[in-house]
């Protein structure tokens, strides 16, 4: 009898993401919020401020996800995961683990108070900072996670982003929480892996997920993914983790970086540079990864 060939899945199975939520074709943001569920499992509550995922849940009382949510106003995403972690523990739950779940501008720019008061004070919740590099739940506007050069509705290719992505991964070391973590949608076993560490650790653990947005990237739905690691291959975004601010570890050495032009080509709102304003981001790039490896050397 012919013998049936069996595939070996790197990842649980189960899911905990329905398939009816409402995001775009080939949102990243959507797969970063399955790999985290699947490493941190049922018993787990969401704290959701206002941005693309308070949407993609689906209007109440449905829900895409299966654990608890709790939507919360746009800046206070730490301070209401905070709060909720304070009341289960009240009620003897010492089990869920509470997860605040916010874009870039809920994080980087104006949940950023919340975050850093939080941080300090080493709350035990999960932060998990989707990033998908600008306002998009409300039209593309720039966030301090927008890139240079990138065109938003805010930015105009006239009058392109251009000051610099903001460096939140350095700014949460400086908070010297016991853990912290770059991860990408591209590599889901890594982030897998990540998260079930960080799930076993007490006080405030932060990740920073990179997130394609087709709709706001003006990419293809089916370029979500290898944008994702085509950004990590490039060094534009180093897969790192940090233990107490200051123990850096890479994750994935990238041996021949990949020119940023191949990253920068399959997106609609980069098209307006030019070949000096592209040499100018991959000085930029190489810079930031020559310190990043330093950090981890
Ligand atoms: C205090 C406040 N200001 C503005 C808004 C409008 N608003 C809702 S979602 C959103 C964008 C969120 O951006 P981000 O956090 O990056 O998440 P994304 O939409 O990109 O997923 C904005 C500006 C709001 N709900 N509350
Ligand atoms: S706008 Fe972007 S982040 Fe929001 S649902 Fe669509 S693809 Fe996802
Ligand atoms: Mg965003």
């Amino acid at each position: 009898m012919k013998k049936e060939k069996t595939m070996k899945l790197s990842l649980p199975e189960e899911e905990l993401v329905g398939s009816g939520h409402l995001a775009c074709q080939g949102c990243g943001a959507v797969l970063a919020m399955r790999g985290v569920l699947k490493a941190l499992g049922p018993k787990t509550a969401l704290c959701i401020p206002a941005c693309c995922w308070s949407v993609i849940d689906g209007p109440f009382p449905h829900s895409s996800l299966g654990v608890s949510v709790f939507h919360c106003a746009f800046e206070t995403a730490a301070a209401s995961a905070s709060g909720l972690k304070a009341g289960l523990e009240m009620v003897g739950d010492t089990e869920t683990t509470v997860v605040a779940w916010a874009g870039d501008g809920g994080t980087f720019d104006i949940g950023i108070q919340a975050l850093s008061g939080a941080a300090e004070r080493n709350e035990d919740i999960i932060y998990v900072c989707y990033d998908n590099e600008a306002y998009m739940n409300t039209g593309i506007q720039r966030s301090s996670a927008t890139p240079y050069g990138a065109w938003t509705t805010t930015t105009p290719v006239k009058h392109f982003k251009n000051r610099p992505k903001k460096d939140i991964d350095a700014i949460i070391a400086a908070h010297r929480v016991p853990y912290q973590a770059t991860a990408s949608v591209a590599f889901l076993e890594d982030l897998f892996k990540k998260v079930k560490k960080a799930k076993e650790i007490k006080g405030t653990r932060f990740f920073h997920i990179y997130a394609p947005c087709p709709a706001g990237w003006k990419s293809r739905p089916e370029d979500t993914v290898k944008l994702a690691r085509l950004a990590v291959q490039t060094t534009l975004f180093p897969l790192f983790e940090v233990e107490n601010g200051e123990k850096y570890t890479l994750n994935m050495q990238v041996k021949e970086p990949k020119p940023i032009k191949d990253y920068l080509k399959l997106q609609g709102r980069f098209r307006h540079l030019k070949d000096e304003q592209i040499a100018e981001i991959q000085e930029t790039v190489n810079k930031r990864w020559e310190s990043i490896r330093k950090l981890c050397s």
